[in-house]
């Protein structure tokens, strides 16, 4: 696939590379030379893309608080685009036009947290995108046939703070939430937090997917005593049907959580059958609370079961076969390998340590596999599909890559045998991902490490720092970090996709558009009033609009539909009015609408934003509003 001429650029690099170091005998990178090994080459070499050439997979970043989701190639790390999810962004005109201003609502952010990719018999199908908001419980769907938000759901009913979330299903039947925060429910009504105890609920969901338009909507929920969700993952093969969350705070403090969620040694993951509970909604047991299936697991045995897992844990995260299953407790230097077979078992002996509020706790000893010393702050669990996981470390900021079970007696006896090799990562690492790890066959080849702090190991942007991630190279026996780079906050979870799983379209194809105030045709353009409404339909085609001047009268609303008629990639057109905030961006093939209300008389020019031609510059109009007093006469 490489070119001569980027060979050629390569010698030209290594070489460069050899220069700096010195004593490197030719060929031999530093890495090779400092014992390391270098499985393909040099580090530049494996990451290198050269201009014109293309990345293998795609990363799909969340963005956290910028409400956003980042793509990058990998292996490049180069960022390619934002898609805007869940806050308004000026780039592709998100949030200006009316249809996606209605998907926002009244909110102006989101916090993105984990984005899950669509399945079919368990392995990612390219065609969605799920990602949840923690702030404002919200569940977001991307289309990747054309990298838009197509939905936003929610906020969801009886979910607050929508962490746990987006793990989606084998077949994409669910995708799966749990609510962070408990509050008294249904939502609004008021408790002390004084009563915490008695008053407060949690819940974990399931979101309904539309198997043909993926549309969302709430299937299912299920009560919980408050603790504090946090994250999960969902079953396969053996567990299939399943689905795992950790939570901490089952000492259900309402207050001071830093010490007064952390009394226990032990804080309960939830085993959650989510089969059994759609045949629960389906038989009519649950109660509709704020206008969804609530199921009460007390009343409704077989859904929800308790496993206790050491202490305060973060992730929990199923392994390709679906028989192990992974959680690591922030404050015990341990992965617990939990067997999903005796889970199983387990339930079918009623092997219980206990129940809590009606729900079984499955005795712990019954189920664990092991638990294996990774070191200190034990988050996230990502897997390679040759038996090998990586756990993310975030007190040591490290990954340890560790061997799964089946273990040999020897190493059960002692499980830091086990434990195959560790690299530095810079630094308190949260999230890392393997591509394909919550599929059956992970793709195995790169962990990106998504870590919390930069700490300046770039040129200095002043206090507001960026997020550091890394690429390192799985392959060989040993990691090996090829590569570093920076985002903007904040990176919590990723999805690696294979580039070719996809065939996004690049221009909106003619005979899809369906939009009923689209217009193809100069004929067709014109504006029309209606008592105080002046609708417009327009065209944008380089390098004008038309009609390029548009009459109304202060106080006016005047209703624009734009059609870029264009069927040329990047032929994209913007329209911004001055003074009026308006920034609609109109993809070939697109029609955007927006409506304003002419506040104020005068003469707003309008013009297009994205440089679309030579005379680009040109494709500009008017806006002439008359005031009331003139427009009467
Ligand atoms: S969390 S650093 Cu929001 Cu996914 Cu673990
Ligand atoms: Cu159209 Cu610039």
């Amino acid at each position: 696939m490489k070119s001569l001429h980027q060979f050629l650029t390569l010698a030209t690099v290594a070489a460069a590379l050899t220069a700096l170091t010195g004593c490197n005998p030719p060929g031999k990178t530093e890495a090779a030379s400092s014992g390391k090994s270098a499985s393909a080459g040099s580090p530049a070499a494996r990451t290198w893309v050269g201009p014109g050439d293309k990345d293998e997979y795609y990363l799909f970043y969340s963005g956290g608080h910028s409400g956003q989701v980042f793509v990058a190639g990998l292996p490049s790390m180069r960022h390619i685009t934002t898609i805007p999810v869940f806050a308004r962004y000026p780039g592709t005109g998100y949030g200006f036009d009316e249809e996606s201003k209605a998907m926002l609502g009244d909110y102006t952010w989101g916090d993105v947290h984990h984005p899950g990719l669509s399945k079919t018999n368990g392995l990612y199908d390219g065609r969605w995108l799920f990602v949840n908001d923690n702030a404002n419980n919200r569940i977001a769907r991307i289309d990747l046939r054309d990298f838009k938000t197509k939905q936003i759901l929610g906020p969801i009913p009886n979910s607050m703070g929508n962490h746990g979330s987006s793990f989606v299903t084998d077949n994409t039947e669910y995708v799966l939430v749990a609510t962070r925060f408990s509050v008294p429910l249904p939502k609004g009504r008021y408790a002390d937090p004084a009563d915490y105890e008695k008053e407060f609920n949690g819940a974990v969901s399931g979101i309904r997917i539309e198997p043909k338009s993926g549309t969302m909507s709430v299937g299912w929920q299920i009560l919980t005593p408050p603790f504090d969700w946090d994250l999960g993952s969902t079953g396969k093969g053996p567990s299939s049907g399943w689905a795992f969350w950790t939570s901490y705070n089952t000492e259900m403090a309402h207050d001071q959580l830093e010490a007064n969620s952390t009394q226990k040694d032990r804080d309960f993951a939830a085993i959650v059958n989510w089969r059994a509970a759609e045949a629960a909604v389906k038989d009519g047991r649950a109660a509709l609370l704020d206008g969804v299936p609530m199921l009460d697991p007390a009343k409704v045995p077989g859904v929800l079961y308790y496993l206790p897992v050491p202490k305060s844990p973060h992730g929990i995260d199923t392994d390709p076969s679906g028989r192990w299953i992974v959680a690591s407790g922030k404050l015990q230097p341990v992965a617990s390998v939990f067997d999903f077979t005796k889970i199983e078992a387990a339930i079918e002996k009623k092997d219980f340590e206990g129940e809590f509020r009606g729900v079984p706790v499955i005795r712990h000893d019954a189920v664990i596999e092991g638990e294996v010393p990774v070191g200190l702050g034990p988050l996230h669990t990502q897997y390679d599909g040759k038996g090998n996981a990586y756990t993310s470390l975030y007190i040591e900021s490290a990954v340890a890559k560790w061997k799964m079970p089946p273990w040999t007696a020897e190493e059960r006896a002692d499980l830091n045998k086990v434990i195959l090799d560790k690299i530095s990562v810079h630094y308190n690492i949260g999230h890392l991902v393997i591509g394909g790890s919550d599929t059956t066959q992970p793709y195995g080849r790169y962990l990106v490490a998504m870590n919390k702090m930069s700490k300046g190991r770039h040129i200095s942007v002043g206090p507001s720092q960026p997020e550091d991630s890394q690429l390192i190279d799985i392959t060989g026996s040993k990691m090996e970090m090829i590569y570093e780079t920076f985002t903007e906050p904040e990176p919590h979870f990723a999805q690696i996709l294979k580039a070719d799983a996809i065939k996004p379209i690049e221009v909106y194809p003619k005979a899809e558009n369906t939009d009923a105030d689209a217009v193809w045709e100069a004929k067709d353009t014109g504006v029309t009033r209606n008592g105080n409404v002046v609708e417009v339909k327009m065209i944008a085609i380089r390098s004008h609009f038309i009609p390029d001047r548009i009459d109304a009268n202060e106080n006016d609303e005047v209703v624009i539909h734009v059609t870029n008629v264009e069927q040329t990639p990047d032929m994209i057109h913007g329209l911004g009015i001055v003074e009026q905030n308006v920034n609609l961006v109109i993809d070939p093939g697109e029609t955007k609408t927006v409506r304003l209300k002419m506040k104020k008389a005068g003469v707003f020019p309008f013009y297009c934003t994205n440089f679309c031609s030579a005379l680009h510059q040109e494709m500009q109009g008017y806006l002439a509003v008359k005031p009331v007093n003139v427009a009467a006469k």
